[in-house]
């Protein structure tokens, strides 16, 4: 197959390049040919002004994109339009920052109607601060480019063009909104409660709902394989009433990834309300990857559920994949330290193990009138604003 050779530039620590590796990776559909990483530079700071990279390293690559006749480069960091003309302008490759690699992996795998219009949105406001300094970069000059026949600036319809775009995505969106708020007060009525699975991507929140739910939804180790919302009913054993089993319903959704921009969380605003508006919200950690790993995207989980404002005491940490954990127990305790959870419910989708724990605990959260049960609490102790752990957890980028 012809693969399109592309020079990876990241920070120097493992989190960060196989995380930009897989987001290069999980863009293949959208990208064609597909894209293999045939070289990865990595920098300390990705903020220098001229090309994001320092200069010495942006020569570097220059060299290399000539003896490799590489077609892209892809910087894992926000560029400037400024930023991304000059490395291109160097390098003559094109250049792709990460922003526009998350938004090419939405667009490519976007299904539903509501999930293509809010990742139009997000492109637009991608585009939007981009049309002016564009122009002006390819013109080489610094007046504004491009009189339209019409006395008007190419630019400025241009822009205006993206702006009308803009409020008719909203528009539809709101449509979208007002259809789904309709679905959620018909559920309402019903008075199921309801249990939402959230998580940085690929925590293993679809398998979880497939299982559950005897649903077939797409699970895959690429990244942001789910962008839309889908909710089905569950039932589980309910000790708590006087019945035998209750049903409820279960929200998957899109996952979070670290340094999402602002813009992007705001597109999917309406998408992750509905979800963070369940009465219960199982907030997914994949156990089996490395420490520094899971406090990284904890710490990134929690940045968007302070950022939506959500209400923390009804966030239930569950660490999965424990199938392939070895030491489980141990390793338990020593996440349950380091991001202060008391009692995570540990579970594995794959075998099903702790499956019937985790029914429990919803069942005794939700239904039970003493809530002295500390064994099922699975909860963060210590909301951290400014925690230890936070602190030291810090994505290094941000
Ligand atoms: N070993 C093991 N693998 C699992 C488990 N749960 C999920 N996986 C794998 O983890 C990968 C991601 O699973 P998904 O269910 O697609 O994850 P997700 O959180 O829905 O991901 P996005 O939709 O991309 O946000 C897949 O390759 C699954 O097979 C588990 O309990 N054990
Ligand atoms: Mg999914």
């Amino acid at each position: 197959m012809n693969s399109a050779k592309v020079i990876l530039v990241t920070y120097p620590d493992n989190f960060s390049l196989q995380e930009a590796q897989s987001l290069v990776e999980s863009s293949s559909p959208s990208m064609s040919p597909h894209p293999q990483v045939v070289k990865v530079f990595t920098q300390k700071y990705l903020n220098h002004s001229r090309y994001g990279l320092g200069s010495g390293k942006a020569e570097e690559i220059k060299e290399f994109v000539k003896q490799s006749k590489a077609d892209q480069i892809v910087v894992d960091e926000h560029l400037s339009p400024k930023q991304i003309h000059n490395l291109e302008k160097l390098t003559e490759a094109q250049v792709i920052d990460r922003e526009r690699l998350i938004l090419n992996i939405f667009h490519s795998r976007a299904t539903t109607i509501e999930a293509k219009l809010q990742i139009e949105l997000a492109e637009v406001k991608y585009e939007m601060p981009r049309v002016r300094e564009n122009a002006k970069l390819t013109s080489g000059s610094t007046e504004r480019a491009g009189k339209g026949g019409m006395g008007e600036y190419t630019v400025d319809v241009k822009f205006r063009d993206l702006k009308r775009r803009m409020t008719f995505i909203k528009k539809k969106l709101a449509d979208a909104h007002t259809k789904r708020e309709l679905y959620r007060q018909q559920r309402l009525k019903t008075k199921m409660p309801i249990v939402s699975l959230i998580g940085y991507t690929s925590s293993g929140k679809t398998t979880l709902f497939n299982l559950l739910t005897s649903e077939n939804k797409e699970i895959s180790s690429s990244l942001f394989t789910t962008l839309s919302t889908t909710t089905r009913s569950f039932r589980i054993d309910n000790n708590e009433k006087q019945e035998k089993e209750s049903s409820l319903l279960l929200i998957d959704t899109v996952g979070f990834i670290s340094r999402l921009p602002h813009y992007m969380i705001d597109a999917f605003k309406s998408t992750l309300q509905e979800s963070l508006a369940a009465d219960l919200i199982l907030l997914l950690i994949d156990a089996s990857e490395k420490f520094e790993d899971i406090k990284i995207k904890f710490k990134s989980c929690w940045n968007v559920l302070d950022e939506l404002k959500v209400d923390k005491s009804k966030v239930f940490v569950i660490l999965t994949k424990c199938d392939g954990v070895i030491g489980l127990s141990e390793r338990i305790d020593n996440i349950a330290n380091d991001l202060s959870v008391s009692n995570p419910i540990t579970i594995s989708s794959k075998t099903g193990y702790g499956i019937h724990k985790l029914k429990t605990m919803i069942a005794h959260n939700l239904y039970s009138q003493s809530l002295s049960g500390e064994e099922y609490s699975t909860k963060v102790k210590t909301v951290p604003e400014e925690g230890a752990y936070i602190v030291a957890a810090a994505d290094p980028h941000t």
